[in-house]
Order: C-alpha cells, then sequence, then structure tokens
C-alpha cells in the first residue's frame, strides 16, 4: 500500500519584472507527495566538484561513431529518409547485411588525439562519445559480446585512446551508451510473455555487466549519457535500474548521470511521479532550447545539437538547412544565458576523419571562443531583463555581466536595465583591446550603451563592470502617476 503523505512545499521565486527586479515574491503552494521506491534520489542540484565542473563547461562536442557512418544514410544508391545512425530499422536494409557491417569497419586514418586537438582548438570543455548506439556494435572491446570493434578489421579499442587524448587536454569525457540493442536476441520492446521475461532478464544482466564493463575500463570517464530508454521492457525495470544506479553511483563517487536512464516504479521518465528529476541533469533538451528560465525549473540541464536538421551519425548528404557557425554560438550564448550547456555534434567519416563542414564550423567556433569564451566558461543565468540585442551572463563571484550581442539595432544603441541601486562602472568589449563605452544613463538604472560603429561581422560580447551605487543616488527620474 502507498503510503500518501501530504508536503507543504514553500516556493520563492526569484520574480522579475521592469518595475522591480530584484523584487521576490514569495509563493507558497500545497503539494501532494506520494512515496515512492525509486523516484529521485535527491531534490535541487548537486554542489560536489564534480557537477560544479559540469554546470560550468558552457561548451560540449558530442560525438555519434559506428558502423552507420558506412552506408553513410544510402542503401543501394537510395538515400534513407531517417537519420543515417538509424538506418538499420529501414526496411531496405536487411538486419544480417547491416550485422557484417562490422567486417568493413576500417578506419584507417582514425587518430585519437586529432579529434581532441579539434575540441581542444573549439573550446568544449566536455565530449560525449557513442560506446555503444541502438545497432548494438561496441566501440570498445567489450567481453560480453562479439558485436564489436574487436572482431572488425580495425580491431583496436576506439574508446580507449580518446578518453586518454581527451582527458589529457583537460576536456571530461562522457560515455554515450544505448539501452536499446537491436542486435542483442534478448533485446524486446515489451515484455508479453514468459519467454520475454526470461530473455529480458538475460538483457538486463548484459547490461549491467557492460556498464560495469565501461567504468572498469575506463576510469577517467565522468559520466554516462544513456539513450534508448523509453521503451516499455525497459520503462517497467524501475527496481532493477535503481539499483544498478546506486551501483554504478558507488563504484565511481562523483559519476554524472542524466535524466534518461530510468523509470520510476509508476512509469515516469525523467521527473518522477511527485515532478523531482531522477538524475544530475535535464536531459530533454535533444535539439531544442528552453526559451526563458522558468522552463528549466532551477535544474541542472544541456542541449545536444546537430549540425544539420536531424542527422548524428556520418550522412554523405545533408539535406536541409545547415547551421551556420553564427547560429550555433547563438544557441550556444542562449544555453548558458539560461543555465545550460550546449553541446554540439560531430558525426566522423568511416575512415576515421572528420567531414570538412564540421571541422570549418570547429575552427569559426573556435576562433570565437578565443576572444569570447570568458562569457561562456562559469557562465550563468544573470536574472536581468532580456534585451532583443542579444543574451545577458553572468559569472559567479565577479562583479561581471557579459552582453552577448547578436542584433545590433538601427539605432546602434544596445538598451541595458540592472537592478537598482546598480551602476556600471566599465564597459569594455572582449574583442578589441582599448574598446570601451561610457553608457548614458536615459532612466533609473537604465542605460543606453552607443556602439561606435553599425555594421558587425560577427557577434560579440561586452563586459559590463558593476558597482553598488546604493550611496550615491544619482540623477532622480520621475515616474508617471497612472
Ligand atoms: C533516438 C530516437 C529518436 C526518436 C530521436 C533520436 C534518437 C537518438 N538520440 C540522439 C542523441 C541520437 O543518438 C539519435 O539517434
Amino acid at each position: 500500500m502507498i503510503k500518501k503523505v501530504i508536503l507543504i512545499t514553500a516556493i520563492v521565486w526569484s520574480c522579475i519584472n521592469t518595475a522591480s527586479i530584484n523584487a521576490q515574491q514569495a509563493a507558497t503552494t500545497a503539494q501532494k507527495t506520494i512515496a515512492l521506491q525509486h523516484g529521485a534520489h535527491g531534490v535541487g542540484r548537486r554542489r560536489d566538484a564534480a557537477m560544479e565542473k559540469w554546470r560550468a563547461y558552457g561548451l560540449g562536442q558530442f560525438v555519434h561513431w559506428g558502423l552507420y557512418s558506412i552506408p553513410a544514410g544510402e542503401w543501394n544508391g537510395k538515400q534513407y529518409n531517417g537519420a543515417a545512425e538509424w538506418i538499420k530499422s529501414w526496411k531496405e536494409v536487411p538486419a544480417t547485411t547491416y550485422d557484417s557491417l562490422m567486417y568493413q569497419f576500417n578506419p584507417t586514418k582514425f587518430n585519437a588525439e586529432s579529434w581532441a586537438a579539434t575540441a581542444k582548438q573549439m573550446g568544449v570543455k566536455y565530449v560525449t562519445i557513442t560506446t555503444k548506439h541502438h545497432d548494438g556494435f561496441c566501440l570498445w572491446p567489450s567481453k560480453y559480446t562479439n558485436f564489436t570493434v574487436a572482431n572488425s578489421p580495425y580491431k583496436k579499442d576506439i574508446i580507449g585512446p580518446l578518453v586518454k587524448a581527451y582527458d589529457r587536454r583537460g576536456i571530461d569525457v562522457i560515455l554515450y551508451f544505448s539501452i536499446m540493442d537491436w542486435h542483442n536476441p534478448d533485446w524486446r520492446y515489451d515484455i508479453k510473455t514468459r519467454e520475454d521475461s526470461v530473455a529480458f532478464d538475460r538483457f538486463k544482466q548484459f547490461t549491467r555487466n557492460q556498464l560495469l564493463e565501461l567504468l572498469t575500463l575506463y576510469p577517467a570517464a565522468k559520466g554516462l549519457w544513456f539513450d534508448g530508454t523509453w521503451d516499455k521492457s525497459w520503462v517497467k525495470q524501475a527496481a532493477f535500474a535503481d539499483s544498478l544506479e546506486k551501483e554504478m553511483r558507488a563504484m565511481r563517487p562523483g559519476l554524472i548521470i542524466g535524466s534518461r536512464f530510468r523509470a520510476d516504479e509508476y512509469g515516469k521518465r525523467h521527473f518522477d511521479s511527485n515532478g523531482n528529476m531522477m538524475g544530475d541533469y535535464e536531459q530533454g533538451w535533444e535539439r531544442k532550447i528552453p526559451e526563458k528560465i522558468t522552463d528549466v525549473h532551477g535544474n541542472d540541464w544541456d542541449c545536444v545539437m546537430t549540425v544539420p536538421e536531424n542527422q548524428w551519425g556520418y550522412s554523405k548528404i545533408w539535406k536541409g538547412h545547415i547551421k551556420t557557425t553564427d547560429e550555433l554560438l547563438e544557441m550556444l550564448a542562449k544555453c548558458v544565458s539560461l543555465d545550460g550547456n550546449f553541446v554540439l555534434n560531430f558525426g566522423p567519416k568511416p575512415d576515421g576523419t572528420l567531414r570538412t563542414e564540421e571541422l570549418d564550423l570547429a575552427k569559426g567556433i573556435g576562433a570565437w571562443m578565443d576572444t569570447n569564451s570568458e562569457a561562456i566558461y562559469n557562465g550563468e543565468y544573470a536574472g536581468l531583463v532580456k534585451q532583443d540585442w542579444g543574451y545577458y551572463v553572468k559569472k559567479t563571484g565577479t562583479n561581471k555581466i557579459y552582453m552577448l550581442v547578436f542584433n545590433v539595432p538601427v539605432s546602434g544603441a544596445l538598451n541595458v536595465v540592472l537592478p537598482s541601486r546598480t551602476a556600471i562602472s566599465k564597459v569594455y568589449d572582449l574583442g578589441g583591446p582599448g574598446l570601451s563605452y561610457v553608457p548614458e544613463e536615459i532612466g533609473t538604472s537604465t542605460y543606453f550603451i552607443h556602439l561606435k560603429q553599425q555594421t558587425f561581422k560577427r557577434p560579440f560580447v561586452l563586459v559590463l563592470e558593476t558597482a553598488d551605487n546604493s550611496k550615491n543616488s544619482g540623477a532622480q527620474y520621475q515616474k508617471a502617476k497612472t
């Protein structure tokens, strides 16, 4: 029997509006909370060093690599309409023929050091790498299946050298792992019969073995990124998944796991039946970005993004709109301004090299980061009213507010509204040493920063250094009586 308890939760929201930016409004809501065996393990953000570091990353890289890079979205000359890494699920592709792609996997030009160098130059602080995607092919020599890189012509482990190369450059590694496995005969979408249940029990042990194997083989990896966890078969495993999660966390203190790993006993995913997030950060922002701070409910989160509309694995042809460097930078700015990290996907080619388009984007983003990364690393929601020119980012423990400017108004004047009693002591451009501005005060804590030119080729960052103005009343602006 489920014991029902009533909890009165007092939630204090910081209320942000133009009239009173710092106004705090206390709202008290009564919430019904049910006792859960397999719900969230904690409420609120993790404050340990590993998670504080994760929170400060700002920019990350995703890597989708596997057998699917060989067909690259094409089978017998026909184009697959879905994402390239899903090609095995296409009716045109016989499952066994797909699996025999293992005998063609020979990335002779693969160089972990060169991938890591590209990522470093781009300015990423973490990388998420597919160890096993839905097709079940393992990029590490797992001893629990023959379907691994060890049985390909390449033979060598891919994950080990990548972990080493990235880690050596100070880029944290997260291991992507798909629970859904199209190769393992014990995988089921649902469990309906006794036979299904027996098979899936074997599958659960296989999954546990592989995960513990990954954590043992790659002790430098900081976290696990789960995918393929939405099917009924897995959703029904609340107790098993919960105990496996505890086992992994005990094995690796500080381990970071997103909200996509397990469901609670009522089948609720990401957020348990009481609305509390299961895992350390919200994994719901795949190819989408929140609009406003209230959308993220005070949680940690990251957004994983593709360059074309929806291709993760290497696809020979990129159809539709291809995102530009500046569009991606704007997404990065928006994510950081809303307390999230932005993770850009790369789909390496079957020979082990990165495609030119991705190398160019990495270069472009890296060049911008060289000048402006100060506004990205350790950046967080600034609590200011958003303006049309772009995004504010605040830096914890400093008096700095960054203005990431993407849209310059025809007036050339950037509007800034600060909390009352906050003055601007200095304004300067990160990209122009010596390029500074004297803001014009146009109202109470309201300023115009008049730019010195009207055309800008790239997004840029202005730093506002703020000072406490409580003693200096400054100009008195009259309020209208309405
Ligand atoms: C799986 C299922 C759907 C409906 C959409 C995407 C995915 C996988 N998650 C991404 C991170 C990719 O790995 C994609 O194949």
